[in-house]
């Protein structure tokens, strides 16, 4: 029995691979959360370091209240059951009239993670729209193989390796996920997806959150880690990540170093280039 979902929706993530848009937070609360971002960036000389953009629960305490949200998790488990582990967090941030774009990619093509769903939430923290450059997706992608993709190193493609599938893309059949700000896309972390720059006035700022079931393994790094948000982790495959008591609190913060170090190697396992986007 669904606890949000309605089994429509159920059935239609399972057979297209998302769903959107679902209402998670007021637009009062989103704009808090924007405000929290910002002030950080305006203290740091108006943007995020890479390695802050991943993992950011371990460095924002309000990240970490996130993940755990019920509002977030009554969801996610309607699609991957009660024992939910929070693998990342991820800001992808895209300034008025930036070129920055995300090539069409499979995630689990590089994240190494195996043996379950895994369940993107992308948190929208701003309006996210077609002139924004929300994401987009290919229904029915995350089934069968992983397609082909090609490592393409490009400065605007806010992916790592500007990854991006080689053949299997029919952009007529691509659905936009346009977000109001406190409102959630979720999508199988299988399926095909992209963005475009942002030709709209005002920033595009989302929040990914990668939640996962413990039956989950990392197969590509030895050492893995990832927070346990709601029920139990029979399996113990990935570290525990500790909670941030506050932001930038030593003892989380000096795990983010460690874990984030992980999931670059993980990332760039076999690649030509380090682009520093992680
Ligand atoms: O924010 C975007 O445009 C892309 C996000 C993405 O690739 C993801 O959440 O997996």
């Amino acid at each position: 029995m669904a606890k949000r979902l309605s089994q429509a929706a159920v059935t239609q993530f399972k057979g297209e691979g998302y769903h959107f848009p679902v209402p998670v937070l007021s637009a009062v609360e989103a704009a808090e959360l924007r405000g929290r971002i910002e002030e950080r960036e305006s203290q740091q000389g108006g943007t995020l370091l890479p390695v802050q953009r991943n993992k950011s629960h371990l460095l924002f305490k309000w990240i970490d209240d996130l993940i755990r949200d019920p509002r977030i998790l009554d969801f996610i488990e309607d699609l991957i059951g009660p024992d939910i582990l929070c693998w990342n967090t991820l800001f992808w941030i895209k300034n008025q009239g930036s070129p920055s774009f995300v090539s069409w990619h499979q995630d689990l093509r590089y994240w190494g993670l195996d043996g379950g769903d895994v369940v993107t939430a992308w948190l929208a923290l701003s309006p996210a729209s077609e002139e924004s450059g929300c994401m987009r997706v290919l229904p029915g992608s995350h089934v069968g193989e992983i397609l082909p993709h090609e490592d393409r190193y490009n400065e605007a493609n806010m992916l790592t390796r500007g990854q991006e599938i080689i053949s299997g893309i029919d952009e007529e059949r691509a659905v936009h996920m346009p977000l109001q700000p406190g409102e959630m896309s979720l999508h199988n972390a299988r399926l095909a997806h992209a963005s475009g720059p942002n030709m709209a006035n005002d920033r595009r700022i989302g929040l990914s959150m990668h939640f996962i079931p413990p039956t989950v393994t990392q197969v590509q790094g030895d050492w893995d880690s990832a927070a346990l948000v709601r029920g139990r982790d029979p399996h113990g495959h990935f570290h525990h990540t500790p909670r941030a008591k506050e932001d930038f609190d030593p003892v989380a913060t000096a795990f983010h170093e460690t874990a984030t170090k992980a999931v670059h190697d993980i990332l760039y396992k076999d690649a030509n280039q380090d682009t520093k986007k992680l």
